[in-house]
């Protein structure tokens, strides 16, 4: 063992990834820190891991999840498929592109409990507050035990967070909507589109979460969908029963009046107004203040705090690509701690994350966000011996995937693509997304059934 500690915060796909990054390297029979992880979460898989709860936790503490029943993959999987550890491997089985919640987080747990990772986590557990013993050059960490009631800290040489960003809610205020009879919540707290069956909804914002939520309704029997964007859009070719309108203005009672001088009466509303990165346990010089962006501002490499160098955060990026990414950026990361990889002056990393905020700010379309994203996970696989995976052509199947959301928003869910790790051609899935209302492992997983595509 080497002689420092790690402590890792949250056991979601990052931390996860810094828990086998570790392990791989012990499974060399090299030498690894001492590690700690801390989950505040009665389980590990972050977002994967769903609730039924909102607002507050068993605990009282802010919920972390923002997931909901019926939640498919929002990309093919073979875009974020790790790459010592594929679909095939962990299914026996080929399956669809596009597995539901369930399957995805059982994926994620098959790769973990592989090793002794779960020793190393302590659940239930709230990272409070951090300081940093400049002259100790270690993290001084609060945690409360939520399950005891108890408070105690831990020393860290390095910490890291991966805490995720889509947790806490960005709740613009819309004139007049303090009065609006019927539901209103944001996509946070969103658990599935049941309660929305025959209703007229309006959703706000233009991105992931209006478009999933609003198929999901549509899916699921709302009577309409209405997404009102402020910038942009997400154009579609929609299905009649769904619809974009610019700008909302306000609303007056049930109605919201739009800045092209049209109104509309809804049933309920639902905020997918994305959401803010939060870091509550963080005092200000240690916290990554940014938008949901491609490339946080202070982050070298998209992973080491700029003011602080043993400071690392993990998946803080907007993301195309996921567990991939957060896997490469965590092998960066192992690397770094153990001084194989060395740190470049202040001056020349504040130049380089310069040079892909410049970059990032030249990127206009959905496919240039996407060869950014894979040009990031490049340059971070080349400093590590995370097993090499033809990345391009991952990013040519996320432009294929934009062309099909595209060309038809209801069954892009039905098309298939190939592993780039082991070759596997994905199965079609038994039944056509749009007529599939069972999203269990078990109805998934179930061979026998014939295609009905
Ligand atoms: P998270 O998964 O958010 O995990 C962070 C963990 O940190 C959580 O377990 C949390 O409890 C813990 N934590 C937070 N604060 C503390 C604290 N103070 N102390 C201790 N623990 C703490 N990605 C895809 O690839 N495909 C999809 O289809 C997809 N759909 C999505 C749908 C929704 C609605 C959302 C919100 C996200 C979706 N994502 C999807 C993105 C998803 O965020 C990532 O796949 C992934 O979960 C991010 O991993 P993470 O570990 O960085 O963060
Ligand atoms: P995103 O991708 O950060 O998008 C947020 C959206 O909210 C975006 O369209 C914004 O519009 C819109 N927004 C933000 N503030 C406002 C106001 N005041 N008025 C109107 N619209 C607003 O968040 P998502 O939740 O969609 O996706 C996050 C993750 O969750 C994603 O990875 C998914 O997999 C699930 P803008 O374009 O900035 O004008």
């Amino acid at each position: 063992m080497t002689n420092f500690k790690v402590g890792i915060i949250g056991a979601g796909p990052s931390g996860l990834a810094m828990l086998r990054a570790f392990e791989s390297e012990q499974k060399k029979g090299n030498p690894i820190p001492e590690i700690k992880c801390y989950e505040k979460q009665d389980n590990w898989g972050g977002m994967w891991n769903f609730t039924w709860r909102t607002g507050v936790g068993k605990y009282g503490e802010p919920l972390h999840g923002s997931m909901y029943k019926y939640l498919w993959s929002n990309g093919p999987k073979e875009c974020l498929e790790f790459a010592d550890y594929t679909f095939t491997e962990h299914f026996g089985q080929t399956i669809s592109s596009y597995p539901p919640r369930e399957v995805l987080f059982d994926y994620i747990q098959g790769r973990i409990n592989q090793s002794n990772a779960r020793d190393y986590i302590q659940f239930n557990t709230v990272a409070r507050w951090v300081d940093y013993i400049e002259d100790k050059k270690q993290f001084r960490v609060i945690f409360d035990n939520l399950k005891k009631n108890e408070t105690f800290e831990e020393f860290f040489d390095y910490l890291v967070v991966g805490t995720g960003h889509f947790s806490t809610p960005n709740l613009p205020y819309f004139k007049g909507i303090e009065n609006f009879p019927g539901a209103v919540m944001h996509a946070h707290d969103f658990r599935g589109a049941d309660q929305f069956k025959d209703q007229r909804l309006l959703l706000i914002g233009s991105s992931y979460s209006a478009e999933d939520i609003g198929v999901q309704c549509y899916k699921h029997g709302s009577k309409s969908v209405t997404i009102a964007y402020r910038t942009s859009p997400i154009g579609c070719n929609w299905p009649d029963g769904i619809k974009e309108k610019a700008k909302l203005s306000h609303f007056e009672d049930s109605i919201a009046y739009f800045e092209d001088g049209s109104q509309e009466e809804f049933d309920a509303v639902i905020l997918c107004t994305g959401y803010q990165h939060k870091f509550p346990f963080l005092p200000d010089n240690m916290r990554l203040k940014t938008n949901n962006c491609l490339y946080p501002d202070d982050l070298f490499k998209g992973v080491i705090f700029n003011h602080n160098e043993r400071l690392i955060f993990l998946g803080m990026q907007d993301q195309y690509y996921t567990f991939n990414m957060f896997d490469t950026q965590a092998w960066f990361a192992r690397d770094y701690m153990l001084g194989k990889i060395p740190l470049p002056p202040k001056k020349e990393r504040i130049k380089e994350i310069k040079k892909w905020m410049d970059d990032e700010a030249l990127t206009k379309t959905g496919e240039d966000h996407v060869d950014f994203q894979t040009n990031y996970i490049k340059d971070l696989m080349s400093y590590t011996n995370y097993p090499n995976f033809n990345v391009d052509k991952v990013g040519s199947m996320f432009k294929n995937w934009l062309k099909d959301k595209e060309n038809n928003i209801l069954n892009y869910r039905d098309q298939i693509y190939t592993s780039v790790i082991d070759g596997t051609q994905a199965e079609t899935h038994h039944t056509a997304w749009m007529d599939e209302l069972d999203d269990s492992l078990e109805n998934y997983l179930e061979e026998s059934k014939e295609s009905a595509i």
